[in-house]
């Protein structure tokens, strides 16, 4: 008797890769080879700022040799968290089941999509964590080490959540989290626009599991991170940690029995 032959899978999911750029002129072909080679089925959309560097026109001349590249040009530099809203919306309106954020500078190996890729069938947002047993940083100082992990516990505490690594900006969306997050009053736009959506994902109830990644230093070109932006995130992570638990407070003494006068 023959084998039965194997359900060949129906309507594979889209995915969509969104890679934000501001001068990443010497990193971008690197990232796009090694996407290539390692998840060929991706397409991908480079999210540029109009990077004085001519990042811009580079997309355009790769994406003229690859139809699964595409670019998304932008007036002007406005930070990483508009510029992913903008590649979001880019990718929904296309129709993308999986949406990918991905750094340009190499930090987020393309190698390891398929292990973040393969954790959706259980989850709704899976994160690309370094600080989660198996997790790792290459090639960073003591200081930013200890930036990250204290930025990481202070979010912990601060918002009450379960994450080793809420910063991150190595993820995996399914397009019905990215459509229950409520994007469109979403305002922040550095490290802040990572805790961001994952707190808004818990709140929502979706599924958020964190998978190990090795986080390699940048070889080429400069970091955009600023003492602005990590101070940016550490306001707005307290204020939100205070009103979160100023909410809790209310709702409990709201179902606190009445006393009697
Ligand atoms: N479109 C756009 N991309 C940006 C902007 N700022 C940063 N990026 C990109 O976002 C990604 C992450 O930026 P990085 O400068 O590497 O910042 P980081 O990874 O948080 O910090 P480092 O670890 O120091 O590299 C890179 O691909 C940048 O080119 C921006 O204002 N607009
Ligand atoms: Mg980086």
């Amino acid at each position: 008797m023959s084998e039965p032959t194997p359900a060949e899978p129906t309507n594979p999911e889209r995915v969509l890769v969104i890679i934000p750029t501001y001068d990443e002129l010497e990193n971008l072909p690197l990232i796009l080879g090694r996407i290539r080679a390692a998840v060929p089925q991706v397409d991908v959309l480079v999210a540029d700022d109009s990077s004085p560097d001519g990042t811009g026109d580079l997309a355009d001349a790769l994406a003229a040799e690859d139809p699964q590249l595409y670019v998304l040009h932008r007036a002007g530099k406005e930070g990483l968290g508009a510029a992913y809203l903008a590649g979001f919306a880019w990718g929904l309106e296309r129709g993308y089941d999986v949406l990918v954020e991905m750094d340009a500078d190499g930090s987020h190996s393309p190698e390891q999509l398929p292990s973040l890729l393969a954790a959706l069938a259980d989850a709704d947002l899976v994160l690309g964590s370094r600080w989660v047993p198996g997790g790792s940083v290459v090639n960073w100082p003591t200081s930013r080490k200890i930036l990250s992990r204290g930025g990481n516990l202070w979010t912990r505490i601060s918002l009450g959540i379960p994450l080793h690594d809420a910063t991150g900006g190595y993820r995996v969306f399914r397009r019905q989290t990215l459509l229950g997050l409520g994007l469109a009053d979403v305002a922040s736009a550095g490290y802040c626009f990572q805790v961001d959506l994952a707190w808004r994902a818990i709140k929502a109830g979706f599924r958020v599991v964190e998978v190990p990644i090795t986080f390699v230093e940048r070889e080429h070109g400069v970091s955009k991170m600023s003492q602005r932006i990590v101070v940016e995130a550490l306001l707005l992570t307290t204020l939100w940690g205070i009103r979160h638990r100023a909410g809790q407070l209310r709702r409990l003494a709201s179902r606190a029995p009445a006393v009697a006068r």
